[in-house]
């Protein structure tokens, strides 16, 4: 899977994202799961493909119609719900490798709900060899901070949505730093807010930011071999 990553990204997949787009509008879960599946299965597509070609853009489309009215929030949960069903669906026919000698956290600070993107990261780094443990939502600091002193994990992602979120990220960095000291984890960080704001990421003393999960992936792998 590491060389699918390398490689160069395919025709972003217009057809599938629209096709699933249309999907979720009309709440039809099976059809979003089959238009993904086919992807997979036949088109030659690759998880990253479908995650960033297909989910993320279709996600932002519907929180675009959200955002201006065109869509319920009702519409808008049944949009997320559905991708969710289906990233776990699409994630169980990938072959995983069979050494996962490394450890990684990636988990979402209280407040913080959006965890769709961060599962992504999650996702690729099992693919990458990680045994990637994936908190979810809204994880309490010291909780997360036990959890490290127990694996001592070699990654840590920790994403922020909103401006608000970015402010628990720094203080969970630097607390990390400050209750451990011979061991010293890569923490990466990523989600909109940081999108939004150049450098943004070093402000908060992170060792890795990237735009989306592949590329934050390329970059702790220390490999930017596709672009
Ligand atoms: C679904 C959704 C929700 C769901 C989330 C459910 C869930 N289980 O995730 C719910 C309904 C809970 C929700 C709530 C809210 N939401 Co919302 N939501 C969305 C929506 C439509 C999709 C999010 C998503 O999954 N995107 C797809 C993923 C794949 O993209 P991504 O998150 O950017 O992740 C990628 C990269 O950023 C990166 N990445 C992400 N995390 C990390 C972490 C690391 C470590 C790394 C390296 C990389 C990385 O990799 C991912 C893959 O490439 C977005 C629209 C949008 N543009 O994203 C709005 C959006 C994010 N929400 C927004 C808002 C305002 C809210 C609320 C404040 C609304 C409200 N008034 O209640 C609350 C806040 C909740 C909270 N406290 O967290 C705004 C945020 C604007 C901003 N930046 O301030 C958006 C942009 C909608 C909009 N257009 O206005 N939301």
């Amino acid at each position: 899977m590491s060389d699918e990553r390398s490689r160069p990204p395919t025709q972003p997949l217009k057809a599938a994202e629209q096709a699933y787009l249309r999907a979720l509008l009309a709440g039809d879960r099976l059809q979003a799961q089959r238009i993904v599946f086919e992807a997979l299965e036949q088109d030659g597509a690759n998880l990253y493909d479908i995650y960033l070609g297909v989910f993320q853009p279709s996600l932002y489309e519907i929180g675009r119609l959200w955002e201006t009215g065109r869509l319920s929030i009702a519409q808008e949960h049944l949009a997320t719900a559905i991708t969710q069903s289906a990233q776990a669906a699409l994630y169980s026919r990938v072959t995983l490798p069979s050494k996962l000698d490394r450890h990684a956290v990636v988990a979402c600070l209280t407040g913080n709900y959006h965890d769709i993107g961060p599962r992504m990261l999650a996702d690729f780094l099992q693919l990458a060899g990680y045994n990637a443990r994936f908190l979810g939502a809204n994880t309490p600091i010291d909780s997360l901070l036990g959890m490290i002193q127990d694996l001592k994990p070699e990654v840590i992602g920790l994403p922020a949505t909103t401006p608000d979120q970015v402010e628990s990220v720094r203080r969970a960095i630097e607390q990390i730093r400050t209750d451990f000291h011979s061991y010293r984890p890569t923490v990466m960080v990523g989600g909109l807010a940081f999108n939004l704001i150049d450098g943004l990421w070093k402000s908060v003393k992170a060792d890795v930011w990237g735009p989306d999960a592949r590329r934050a992936l390329d970059h702790l792998l220390g490999t930017t071999a596709w672009r």
